[in-house]
This record gives structure tokens, sequence and C-alpha cells, in this order.
């Protein structure tokens, strides 16, 4: 395992792969593992409309994470999007089939870059309500986290 510089907040991880639900308050001052900081969704009143939810990824390991789906209870379809502003200044969102995050290396998610579309919500997600967000990584680990709607 290398040592990334990064440093860490609050980490709650569940590794499915091996049956193990584990969650823990980070409070190491590098990351060694690969970490979901800081999920949110933004809050949305009507069951089955489509909302984005954001998430911090930390990739301590010396390998390259690649997240090839996305999933939730809470919505039909999960899909992985990326904004972005072409020459003429317009705002496109494009889907992506896959996240990848370096080794040693931070992606963040956050409105007008990477988010995660919640399309086909199951219920009305209001302000304080947690949902499950699970990543499938091409290895087959699946890593799911926490994610708080906010306004
Ligand atoms: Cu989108």
């Amino acid at each position: 395992m290398i040592r990334s510089r990064y440093t860490g907040a609050t980490a709650c991880i569940a590794v499915m792969l091996f049956g193990v639900m584990a969650c823990h308050r980070e409070s190491r001052p590098v990351a060694t593992s690969f970490e979901l900081h800081d999920a949110w969704v933004r809050s949305d009143p009507d069951s089955g409309s489509t909302t984005a939810a954001y998430i911090r990824f930390v990739n301590g390991t010396p390998d390259t994470v690649v997240v090839s789906k996305f999933s939730s209870d809470d919505a039909s379809v999960v899909e992985l999007h990326q904004t972005s502003i072409d020459a003429n200044g317009e705002t496109h969102m494009d889907k992506r089939d896959t996240l990848v995050i370096a080794p040693s290396h931070i992606v963040v998610m956050q409105p007008g870059g990477y988010h995660l579309m919640m399309i086909g919500t199951t219920h009305s997600l209001q302000p304080g309500a947690m949902v499950r967000i699970a990543m499938h990584l091409s290895n087959g680990a699946i890593v799911s986290t926490s994610a708080r709607v906010k306004p």
C-alpha cells in the first residue's frame, strides 16, 4: 500500500463483496484505501422524478479504481453524467459509462461537473433523509455509501 497525501474527514463505506458491512469514522491522517466521502442528493418532493447526487471519491490505493455501474434502491436507474461547456458557451450533460479514479487521486462530483442522475425516484426525497448508493467496481466488488438529502 502506498500512502497518499490526502486527509479524510468522515468515511462510511460498506464493502459487500465479502458480505461485510463496515462503517467507520476516518481519523487517520492519510488514506490508504478507496473511500467515499460527503455523498449528498438534491431533495425532490416528487416520487418518480429525476434528481442529482454527488460523491467525493478518494483512491488511496496503488491501483486504478474503475466504477462501471451505479445503483440505488431509491431510484430505478442511476446514471453517471458529466456536465461540460462547449466552445459556444453552451452547457451539455453527457452520459459516461465508467468513472476512473487513478491511484492516489481524488474525483469530486459537484454541480457543473461529474454527477449521478437518480432517474425514477421510488419515493419523495425530503431533506435530512438518507439514500443508499452502490458503486459496482470493475473488479467485481460493490461499495456503497449513504448520501444525505439536502435542499
Ligand atoms: Cu445529469
